[in-house]
């Protein structure tokens, strides 16, 4: 348990087109979680298949290939964010994989009706984190220190 565990959390195409950045990004902010990396990309086939990816591991499912050209097909916003508990409640935010499934007040489940447009992507492990952490940024996170830290962990 840590305050600085961070997590790796990444605006799909469809939530891009969608306009759901900003809300995206509210919702981490004001429960809490500081930003300490962000950038727009157009991910290639080739990187979303890397094993650091949460991708890799589903070479062989019926829907591969559909799921990595809905993830080439245009730009994502990957971020990192930290603080206690990240990836445990980051995944509570997004809500479950399949939006049927998601609880109304999460991401999907406020936002998302099929699973192939599920909005969004958050680690599911610490060790999965830093993978992808290392994966999308290579040039590293950024360290800063926010005023209010006091007021959100004891
Ligand atoms: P996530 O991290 O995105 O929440 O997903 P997950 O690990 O819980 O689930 P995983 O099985 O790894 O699926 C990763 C992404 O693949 C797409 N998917 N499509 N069409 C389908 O049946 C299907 N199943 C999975 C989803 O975009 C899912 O988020």
């Amino acid at each position: 348990m840590s305050i600085k565990e961070q997590t790796y959390i990444m605006v799909k195409p469809d939530g891009v087109q969608r306009g759901l950045v900003g809300e995206i990004i509210a919702r981490f902010e004001k429960r809490g979680f500081k930003l300490v990396a962000m950038k727009l990309v157009h991910a290639t086939p080739e990187h979303l298949e890397k094993p650091a990816t949460d991708y890799a591991d589903l070479k062989g499912k019926p829907f591969f290939p559909g799921l990595i050209k809905y993830m080439a097909s245009g730009p994502v916003v990957g971020m990192v964010w930290e603080g206690l508990d990240a990836v445990k409640t980051g995944r509570v935010m997004l809500g479950a994989t399949k939006p049927l499934e998601s609880a109304p007040g999460t991401i999907r489940g406020d936002y998302a009706l099929a699973v192939g447009r599920n909005i969004c992507h958050g680690s599911d492990a610490v060790e999965s984190a830093q993978n992808e952490i290392a994966l999308w940024f290579p040039e590293g996170v950024t360290q800063y220190s926010i005023a209010n830290e006091g007021w959100i962990f004891e």
